[in-house]
């Protein structure tokens, strides 16, 4: 790993960012050696004075040491070497934990292969400003995708819409990976508990954000396919969503029950014993 040395919230590219802090922009990879040069080349153009951390599981493809090249010129490109492929969850938790040790106060989620486009990360840090977490969000007016396969936009438009009935979060792109969070928001959604480790991770943290009481904006993006390179996206990951969403949207139901009955034994124990009726 290279820490790059002098990271801190502080200095004057921190004051840049006003009061929210610097701001780190985590990139998760996994065989993205076609991707990875322009990715940062285009964050360090569209952010100047952001940082960014790529979290690469050991990719065969030699992404990792690609990245390594980056940083070694670029002291606001760090790397975070992982032993091997453990999920898109595992590798956001690992990076959330370094950009929060190195007291970074924004730390944005974005993917290698350009279809989050760094050109409009302004825009989601102007939100930033208003909100505790700005989810870029591909179905709200104004949000588009381009060169998405049919089958594709139904998944994510299904799983949103999904969750959002399980779970009761008022979100139209609940599965999304481009987003930008304030440091105390990822500190207070209780991070240690998150087991979700494909997609469904994007939803996890959502509805922790949302139950927990931040303020949770959307702001439309342009959500463009890769050119190169191939989707990790796999059978088991829609698996993993469809259970665990289940699961959650059940538990809280149960919950719900469980707290409205045991409120009705409560009042009922409560109340006074009724007067004999008299004859
Ligand atoms: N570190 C890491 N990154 C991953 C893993 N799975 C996917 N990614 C990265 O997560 C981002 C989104 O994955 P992608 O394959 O484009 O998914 P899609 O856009 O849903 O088809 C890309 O930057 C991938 O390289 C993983 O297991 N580990
Ligand atoms: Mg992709």
């Amino acid at each position: 790993m290279n820490d790059g040395g002098g990271v801190s919230g502080t200095g004057d590219q921190g004051r840049q960012f006003g009061p929210l802090g610097m701001a780190l922009v985590i990139i998760p990879t996994y065989n993205e050696a076609e991707n990875i040069q322009s990715i940062v080349g285009r964050v360090r153009v569209a952010v100047p004075e952001a940082h960014i951390l790529v979290a690469d599981d050991n990719s065969p493809d030699g992404t990792g040491k690609i990245a390594d090249e980056l940083a070694a010129d670029d002291e606001q490109v760090h790397v975070l070497h992982r032993k091997g492929k453990e999920g898109l969850g595992a590798a956001y938790l690992a990076g959330f934990q370094w950009g929060l040790d190195h007291d970074y106060g924004v730390l944005v989620e974005m993917d290698a292969d350009g279809s989050h486009q760094p050109e409009e990360l302004p825009r989601l840090l102007t939100a930033l400003k208003g909100a505790d977490l700005v989810l870029g969000s591909r179905w709200v007016p104004g949000g588009r995708i381009v060169n998405w396969p049919k089958y594709r936009e139904m998944i994510s438009r299904g799983g949103s819409t999904y969750s959002r009935l399980m779970l009761d979060v008022p979100i139209r792109d609940v599965t999304g990976g481009y987003r930008a969070f304030r440091r105390e928001t990822l500190q207070g959604i209780g991070l240690a508990e998150v087991a979700s480790q494909g997609y469904c991770f994007q939803v996890d943290l959502a509805r922790r954000a949302i139950k927990s009481g931040y303020h949770v904006v959307e702001v439309p993006i342009t959500f463009v396919e890769r050119e190169l390179g191939d989707s990790k996206m796999s059978q088991d990951i829609v698996a993993e969503a469809l259970w665990r969403v289940t699961a959650w949207g059940v538990g809280e139901r149960v919950g719900r029950v469980g707290r409205v009955l045991g409120r009705k034994d409560a009042a009922g124990a409560q109340e006074p014993p009724t007067a004999p009726k008299t004859p």
